[in-house]
């Protein structure tokens, strides 16, 4: 392990900055191997700030000069080091010059300014400013900038930057230039350039104000075709913005660039976003209709973020889920209110909550756990997670389930006319909403400070003579990193009552005169226990807690089969109608898993399908299912979601001891049954899911293929003829990628003759679209018979870099994450494989190393057996040298 171990930064640490900055003028003379950069920046003392030093950030820079007030700076007079420049004694007003020299077609780890496919491109948020010239870069540092960008004509045609452009010409020697001006004050970490050879499509917009806006969407020459659903995705966010929230786009120009090399997703610079090509690039040729739908959200989530995150940002990174948490529950309510239905809202809530489940649930369970608003961090760049996010969204979604829709938004106009323009925490967003409406949230801040998913138990009482029920709710929080006792956290619980015959029943509680007229109620948990008590209650119900996921909670309460199946047919909370069907699978999942390891235990397994056969025959979920299957009143999304089983990592959550292979052998199981008692059913889907008339990518159409598909996954499992036959017909006659995967990915999964002339088929036809090949690598690194082996030869493959973050997460990281029970092998190569992975990307790109070095955070959790390689193998890159600071901070915590 490197010796010299980083350092912890701690939220309690925070000070304000000694120097606050009023404008910055940047000149850029940009050339791929070696880029100039001069930074004017004006500054003055903060009366806040503690001393006279001015503090500046800076790594992997050639400082060429420094000027202070027009005087050169020698070395003496100044101290630079470890990435910090510090000038001490400055007066308290001061115009910084500053000449740095970087080199952008050198820069692999895409942070900073970078090259990618022979444009430039930066990346900036959370700290790559100070890749691009020394600078105070902190988000509580705001400041207008003018840039200037100068660069080959021909090779760089295009040159943009944020806000307006305000002057383009012609230099000597074949260059040119553009100067832009961002009217608005920002932090460093929303500055951005893009300069090479690009294309737009463009359209003008009229705001309900009138105020006409310019439209664009750089792409690379090529793919003018693929940027029409990326626009009307930006023109439908602009105007929800305006109607849901009364927000206005603030700028006469906003651009939209896609870039094949890039860390993440998508990139919310002011009036410049950059995106990664797969949340731009569509259509119905090349993309599937959960491409589309992630397109739609994640435009939204930039554009969003002009309000959340850039007029109002965060003081410090540890304030991450301000603008991330709320800036996500604003997607996803875009998102749910493009669909428009009822019931497209529940498919959009449940489709939330298994992301959730999936990936937020186990993080707050491991050694990474940590709070929506974390108390310290090694490296910021890991803390971008799925509970700063998702987590944080939820956290915003229960203020708007406590204050009522309405109430919300009065908290969400009065923190825009406090904070416009400024850099805030989560306790100011907090703060508006209580003041907004009138409510005491001080105990809602254990949200944000605690980690750990909580535990709500449920117990229902009702007594027939007085009529009465009482319903007790009890929460508990388990030990996390650094927390080992929780304090009780305010809760909203919504919940509503059936009767026998499935109705919802009025609801009154004791002391209230009389039923509300709604049939759900939102019960605020603040103790560690408590009682509700509901009277006139005619008869004995069958209780619906949590109704839409009212909070990121585990509610733990006994239901019989029945009563699942029961709500599973009438509750008319759409969430709990699908949760009671994964209850009910979840809990035949785990029993078939444990007969599977007693089986294994007993040593003599002819075949797991002999024993699994002999458990008792339960058909509870099988009828369940067929009912749904057949209910034509439910939308085609809804009941895909209700067929499909809980995944194996989600299996795994529940057990004390994860057994990957156990579960494997259970779910697959699970699936052949399920195919077989519903083969007609199944069949009578597909064909009436089936036409396939012209493609749209909207919410009915979506869904009646997401039926169909998910039809065609569980007849393969039955490898009959006939059913291979339909298989390969969709394989070859789709005429879009939803259609097209399915059906390979079916083929492939099964025994079909075809399959193999299949896959290549795909690859030849669609060699040219980088995006597509990333669905090819990832079929089949998450296909049933793949192994180690597969990965390693697709590897060597000539269209595979490991330089390219889709092109590894495509194969690698779903191989790790995406193909459990092969990753988990028992000869423990696939953590050998890991462990390489890791560490060769480690040397050229330490974010995306550090979210590899993630797959195994959680290895306490396996049996002896594979914990024991799993250690092996996070030792093994814990020992390696120049270890960066991102995946050193993962490797150690997953070890501590
Ligand atoms: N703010 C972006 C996420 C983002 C974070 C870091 C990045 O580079 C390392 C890029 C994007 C968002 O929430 O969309
Ligand atoms: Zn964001």
């Amino acid at each position: 392990m490197r010796t010299d171990t980083p350092p912890t930064i701690y939220r309690k640490d925070y000070a304000d900055p000694t120097y606050l900055v009023d404008t910055v003028e940047m000149g850029f003379d940009l050339e791929p191997s070696l880029t100039r950069v001069a930074t004017r920046i004006f500054m003055q003392r903060n009366p806040a700030g503690s001393n006279n030093e001015i503090v500046l950030f800076g790594e992997e820079l050639e400082l060429v000069q420094l000027r202070l007030n027009g005087k050169v700076l020698r070395a003496a007079d100044y101290k630079l080091a470890g990435g910090v420049l510090r000038i001490p004694g400055a007066p308290a007003k001061v115009v910084l010059e500053i000449e740095t020299t970087t080199r952008p077609d050198r820069n692999t780890s895409l942070m900073g300014l970078y090259v990618s496919n022979g444009n430039f491109f930066t990346q900036c948020e959370a700290e790559g400013f100070r890749k691009i010239t020394f600078f105070p870069d902190r988000p509580d540092v705001m400041a207008k900038y003018t840039v200037m960008l100068r660069a080959d004509k021909k090779a760089f045609p295009v040159l943009l930057s944020n806000g307006n452009l305000i002057e383009e010409g012609d230099l000597p020697d074949g260059r040119h230039y553009a100067k832009w001006e961002d009217p608005f004050k920002k932090p460093s970490y929303l500055f951005a350039l893009v300069a090479g050879n690009l294309v737009c499509q463009e359209e003008k917009y009229r705001l309900k104000s009138g105020r006409e806006v310019l439209l664009q969407v750089w792409v690379e020459d090529g793919n003018l075709d693929k940027t029409q659903h990326a626009m009307d995705s930006l023109i439908n966010s602009i105007r929800w913005d305006e109607e849901r929230f009364g927000l206005e786009l603030d700028l006469d120009r906003f651009m939209i660039v896609a870039v094949g090399d890039f860390n993440m997703g998508a990139m919310e610079n002011k009036g410049l976003n950059i995106f990664n090509t797969k949340f731009v690039l569509a259509n119905p040729r090349i993309a599937t209709d959960i491409d589309f739908a992630n397109i739609e959200a994640v435009v939204g989530h930039e554009y969003f973020h002009n309000w959340t995150g850039n007029r109002v940002t965060c003081r410090d990174w540890f304030q991450l889920s301000l603008k991330e948490g709320l800036t996500v529950f604003r997607d996803q309510e875009f998102s749910a209110d493009m669909i428009g239905t009822d019931s497209g809202r529940a498919v959009k809530r449940i489709d939330d909550v298994r992301v959730l489940r999936q990936a937020q649930f186990p993080e707050d369970a491991g050694p990474m756990a940590h709070p929506v608003r974390p108390d310290s961090f090694v490296e910021i760049n890991n803390f971008y997670t799925v509970t700063v996010y998702e987590k944080g969204a939820e956290v915003v979604r229960m203020y708007q389930t406590l204050l009522g829709r309405d109430g919300f938004r009065k908290g969400m106009d009065l923190y825009f006319e406090r904070h416009d323009g400024q850099a805030v925490t989560c306790d100011d967003f907090r703060a508006a909403m209580a003041d907004a409406g009138k409510r005491d949230l001080k105990q809602f801040e254990r949200w944000y400070s605690q980690s750990g998913t909580p535990r709500v138990a449920a117990g229902v009482h009702y007594d027939a003579k007085s009529r009465t029920l009482e319903l007790t709710l009890e929460q508990s929080c388990p030990a996390t990193p650094g927390q080992k006792k929780k304090q009780p956290f305010h809760i909203p619980v919504a919940v509503g009552l059936l009767d026998s015959k499935g109705r919802d029943m009025p609801l009154r509680l004791d002391g209230e005169k009389s039923a509300a007229g709604d049939t759900t109620r939102v019960l605020e948990l603040t103790k560690a226990r408590q009682t509700f008590r509901f009277t006139d209650v005619a008869e004995k119900p069958v209780p619906s807690i949590l109704r839409g996921f009212s909070a990121p909670v585990v509610l733990q309460y006994e239901y019989s089969d029945a009563e699942l199946a029961f709500l599973m047919a009438h509750d008319s909370d759409a969430f709990n109608r699908w949760e009671a069907g994964q209850r009910l699978a979840t809990r035949r999942l785990l029993k078939l898993t444990t007969a599977v390891q007693a089986a294994r235990q007993s040593g003599h397994v002819v075949s797991f399908e002999t024993v699994l056969g002999n458990q008792d025959q339960d058909s509870a979920l099988s009828d369940a299912l067929r009912i749904t299957l057949r209910d034509e009143t439910l939308d085609a999304a809804f009941r895909e979601l209700v067929l499909t089983l809980p995944s194996e990592t989600m299996i795994a959550e529940q057990m004390e001891v994860i057994d990957p292979h156990a579960i494997h052998i259970a779910r697959q199981f699970m699936r052949r049954t399920l195919a077989r008692d519903l083969r007609d059913d199944l069949l009578a889907a597909y064909k009436a899911c089936g036409t396939p008339g012209e493609y749209s990518p909207d919410a009915d159409a979506s869904g009646k293929r997401a039926l169909k598909n998910v039809a065609l996954s569980y007849l393969v499992e039955l490898d009959e003829e006939e059913v291979l036959t339909l298989a390969q017909k969709q394989n070859d006659e789709a005429n879009n990628m939803t259609d097209r995967l399915a059906a390979l990915g079916a083929l492939t999964n099964s025994s079909a003759a075809g399959k193999a002339a299949a896959l290549e088929g795909f690859y030849s036809e669609f060699e040219k679209e980088a995006l597509v090949i990333d669905k090819w690598f990832t079929l089949q690194a998450t296909a049933r018979n793949a192994d180690v082996n597969t990965v390693r030869t697709l590897a060597t493959h000539p269209a595979f870099s490991l330089k390219n973050p889709n092109r590894a997460r495509s194969l690698i990281f779903s191989f790790c994450n995406g193909n459990p029970s092969a990753f988990h092998a028992l000869d423990g190569n696939g953590y050998a494989f890991w462990a390489e992975q890791v560490i060769a990307l480690n040397g050229s790109n330490p974010q995306v190393a550090a979210r590899l070095a993630r797959s195994l955070d959680r290895w306490r959790k396996y049996t002896p057996a594979l914990q024991e390689k799993m250690r092996h193998a996070l030792q093994q890159v814990a020992a390696s040298s120049n270890l960066s600071r991102d995946v050193a901070e993962v490797i150690t915590k997953s070890l501590s």
